[in-house]
């Protein structure tokens, strides 16, 4: 063990009470045991060396221990990976609060099972779910003014190139979007304004990068990966539907919005167009890639595009060969050491960085000189790189503490790395004294994304650091082969950054933001009129055949189901509603039928439905498997189903 592993695990494990972390300048020179752990007010923890770390004698401040009953004091959502949901998580306690399931079916909520999740999600002609695997990486929430508004979020499923939006009023996927054309959809950003109209000063649009090549339309089965083309989508923030694609030279990976709305851009690993991966890494350059949202929307208008395939959705050519002339270029390949990762921009609206991965390097670009190289003002888009700066071995992702620093993992030393833009700006130009680094942290281990709380917005708090650790290793109590993954959280209210917890998660989360609790207003109850198949009296209910199509509907109202039974007949096709009555919070139900794959849940005042084949004669007790009353066992009804 390390003494930096020893201390990590001597302040995470250094008790329950109010825990408090000296000083980081008293860190620096540790002796092991010396780690505060009092309950004296933080005026009395050993005196700060003033300066040197501003406000960071109040880490209790930021500890992450609450009280029973203490609320936390920010939201995160993280995505899923392969599970296919999003996480919701109170910060800093680290608690997991909710999953908000997406593109894979949840069998506590009925999302897959229920007719209405299944409509967001997708069908094939029989019924049955189109897809029900997914990989979550990226998720988003919408603008205003530069800050999250709390209206929706989105996440990405790279393996079947959708996209879902989650409603942050009602924490629910209310749309999933299949991207025509594209494999690997993978970076995802909103834009944070639009271009050209000053008054929206928020998210209409929702920029997706395709990473993986393909021909198109991808209905031959060509090997000749010379032939294949990715896409940069934009995405209807309301609508949900596709309204732009770019088809370009080399991949998308990650995706950044400026503040403005003017540009949007994506990191490029593979301007090779390499198949395999010796050839995605044989040039020692990639590119930053700049769209120019306003000019690519005045091409669609002037229609000026292509469609692929079966897609309606106009394609606008946004490669090097038809892009040669800046002042009517609709992107700029802004040249970017080799095989770069995350692409982020900075809280202050003036920078992107790129990530190096396989260059131990952060790039910075200007956004005003890219801006320049549109306007003709700029010979070539290279010049709007600012810095290049050594940052230490596998630089993944940046997030930002508004003071004017970037924090950037290093996946291969297993490092966060605090750095000044400002100064690694001055270092590039030639000012071999400006110390750009500002202090290193260990954390364990290879860590992938991170945010701060607040980052990718102007009102950058510079409070917490979340880190995803891809690998948890001896972290945690050993569970069999397959390992959680390793969040971290830390402290980066002073100069010096203090680990603070590490919390096990299960596999894998990617990305993921961190905001202020008051930028949301959960609603706990729905609104019965937003169902139109609600049963709104419990006098409605009933069994109504047509045929052998028959309709069953029914409420709840602790402890009782409106039928106490109801009889359809061997082969009926059985579509069963559950309107929920109850209108107290915190009042769920949830309706089992043994022996036909059925249960779901109904929240206050929610309507669900669900379709199936009674195919067997016999009787089966519907029951309700949420806990809601003290007669929750006695909540049943009786399906008999008549030979
Ligand atoms: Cu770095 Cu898919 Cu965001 Cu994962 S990507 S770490
Ligand atoms: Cu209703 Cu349990
Ligand atoms: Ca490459």
């Amino acid at each position: 063990m390390s003494s930096q592993d020893k201390k990590n695990t001597l302040e995470t494990s250094a008790g329950l009470g109010r825990r408090r972390f000296i000083n980081s300048a008293a860190l620096a020179g540790l002796s092991l045991g010396a780690v505060a752990c009092t309950d004296k007010p933080s005026s009395a923890a050993a005196p700060a060396a003033s300066g040197a770390a501003p406000g960071h004698t109040g880490a209790s401040a930021n500890a992450t221990h609450l009280k029973p009953g203490e609320l936390d004091t920010y939201y995160g959502l993280w995505s899923g990976g392969h599970t296919g949901d999003m996480r919701v998580l109170g910060l800093p306690s680290g608690r997991e609060i909710h999953r908000i399931p997406c593109f894979v079916p949840d069998a506590l909520v009925g999302w897959g099972i229920t007719n209405e999740s299944k409509k967001v999600m997708g069908t094939k002609a029989d019924g049955s779910l189109k897809y029900t695997v997914a990989d979550t990486h990226h998720t988003h929430a919408s603008y205003k003014d530069g800050n999250y508004d709390g209206r929706y979020a989105w996440i990405n499923d790279k393996i079947n190139s959708r996209i879902a939006r989650i409603r942050l009023d009602y924490f629910i996927c209310d749309k999933i979007t299949e991207l025509p054309n594209v494999q690997g959809f993978h970076g995802i950003f909103p834009d944070k304004a639009d271009p050209v109209d000053p008054k929206i000063n928020y998210t209409t649009r929702v920029f997706c990068g395709g990473e993986f090549a393909t021909p198109l339309p991808n209905n031959i089965g060509s090997d000749d990966g010379s032939t294949y083309h990715s896409l940069f989508t934009c995405v209807d923030a309301e609508s949900m539907e596709v309204r732009w694609q770019v088809m370009i030279d080399g991949n998308c990976d990650l995706t950044a919005t400026s503040y403005d709305g003017k540009l949007a851009a994506t990191n490029q690993y593979n301007t090779e167009m390499g198949v395999k991966y010796e050839d995605m890494m044989s040039s020692e350059r990639d590119a930053c890639l700049f769209f120019h949202v306003a000019r690519i929307e005045e091409a669609v208008k002037a229609g000026k595009f292509k469609t692929i395939g079966d897609s309606k959705v106009p394609v606008v050519d946004g490669t090097h060969a038809a892009n040669k002339d800046a002042k009517t270029a609709l992107t700029a390949y802004v040249s970017v050491p080799k095989n770069p990762h995350g692409v982020n921009a900075s809280p202050d609206g003036k920078y992107f960085i790129c990530a190096g991965k396989l260059s131990p390097t952060g790039t910075v670009i200007e956004l005003a000189k890219v801006l320049d190289y549109f306007d003709g003002k700029l010979d070539s888009a290279d010049k709007a790189v600012v810095a290049d700066v050594e940052l230490g071995l596998g630089p993944l992702h940046t997030a930002f503490d508004g003071r004017g620093n970037a924090y950037t993992t290093l996946f291969l030393d297993s490092q966060v790395v605090k750095w000044n833009v400002e100064a690694a700006i001055k270092f590039h130009a030639g000012d071999k004294s400006a110390k750009y680094v500002v202090d290193r942290l260990d954390v364990q281990y290879q860590p992938g994304h991170l945010n701060a709380s607040q980052s990718e917005t102007r009102a950058a708090d510079g409070k917490y650091l979340a880190v995803g650790c891809k690998f948890s290793k001896d972290r945690f109590l050993p569970v069999g082969p397959l390992h959680p993954e390793n969040e971290q959280l830390i402290d980066i209210s002073g100069d010096k950054m203090v680990l603070l917890a590490d919390h096990p998660v299960r596999g894998e989360p990617h990305d993921f933001i961190i905001f202020k609790r008051e930028l949301v207003s959960p609603k706990q109850v729905y609104n019965l009129d937003d169902f139109p198949n609600a049963i709104k009296d419990p006098k409605d209910s009933g069994v109504f055949r047509k045929g052998n199509k028959v309709e069953v509907k029914m409420t709840s109202q602790a402890p009782a189901f409106s039928l106490r039974d109801f009889k359809v007949k061997k082969g009926d096709i059985v579509t069963l509603t559950l309107t929920n009555l109850d209108k107290i919070e915190d009042l769920t139900h949830g309706f089992a039928i043994p022996k036909h794959n059925v249960n779901f849940i109904v929240n206050p005042q929610e309507t669900a439905s669900v379709t199936f084949v009674a195919d067997k004669p016999g009787v089966y007790w519907c029951y309700c498997t949420h806990f809601c009353h003290a007669l929750h066992l006695e909540m049943r009804s009786r399906m008999i189903v008549e030979a």
